[in-house]
């Protein structure tokens, strides 16, 4: 049993070298399954990306990817089709969803029937230390994927994710999204076509330093709700 843990940076350089030595250490603690650590940045244009392979040298079970055109959603399609893992995983760079959230949500794939795991900030039992803009933009999006779809998962966005490889092989190639959008579009459809979510609780704590342009994010992501729903309407799916 091989875990993938994809961590997608633009422009990381700083905090890279840091958190691929706590994930791995966590890791080498805490899975109880063979892992990889993939570094998949895209066309960053500070020095992640010599960062990454520098790392990918230090640390046993470091690789990287590299792409030329921006956008995590791309990078994480491309990063998980051509792993040979079989469960899929990603976290952000920042770390801001804590790391003993990751066994549980790996073991919900491996044993738990389980074929999606997503962290979440808007459970009862998570705890959420962000800002009042962030935490009320997040409510209202996820309200509106649930109007839209009537979905049950409670976060679409949370950077901490895993999925098996069988989900994936039939679900990536449905997305059309490359960007910040990509999330909520697995999940939507994913729930549609019967795979099952495991809605795990997690602690998270903002990291203030943030790639998200929240305007134009929330516009990319109203506009992608629409086209999923004229896809669903016509049963694109
Ligand atoms: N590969 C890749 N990663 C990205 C891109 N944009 C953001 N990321 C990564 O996505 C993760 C979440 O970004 P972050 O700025 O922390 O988002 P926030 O926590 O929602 O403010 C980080 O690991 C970023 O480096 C991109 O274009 N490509
Ligand atoms: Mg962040």
């Amino acid at each position: 049993m091989l875990v993938n843990i994809t961590i997608p940076v633009y422009n990381e350089e700083k905090i890279l070298p840091s958190s691929i030595a706590s994930l791995h250490a966590f890791l080498g603690q805490h899975c109880r399954f063979d892992w990889e650590i993939v570094v998949a940045d895209n066309a960053s244009i500070d020095g992640t990306l010599e960062v990454a392979k520098r790392l990918s040298k230090e640390f046993s079970n470091v690789r990287v990817v590299h792409l030329d055109q921006k956008g995590r959603g791309r990078a994480l399609r491309k990063t998980w089709m051509e792993s040979q893992a079989d469960i899929l995983s990603y976290m952000d760079v920042d770390l801001s969803s804590n790391l003993f959230a990751f066994p549980p949500l790996i073991e919900a794939l491996v044993s738990g029937g389980f074929d999606i795991g997503i962290g979440s900030r808007l459970l009862k039992a998570s705890t959420t230390k962000r800002s009042i803009k962030r935490e009320t933009i997040s409510r209202i999006y996820n309200l509106m994927v649930k109007a839209f779809f009537f979905t049950k998962f409670s976060d679409a966005q949370c950077g901490f994710k895993a999925i098996t490889k069988k989900a994936a092989a039939e679900l990536l190639p449905k997305i059309e999204d490359n960007g910040w959008f990509f999330d909520t579009e697995l999940l939507v459809i994913g729930e549609r076509l019967g795979y099952r979510i495991f809605d795990l609780p997690v602690s998270w704590v903002e990291d203030m330093d943030s790639r998200v342009k929240i305007v134009s994010t929330a516009i990319d992501d109203i506009n992608g709700l629409i086209r999923v729903k004229r896809k669903f309407r016509k049963g694109a799916y």
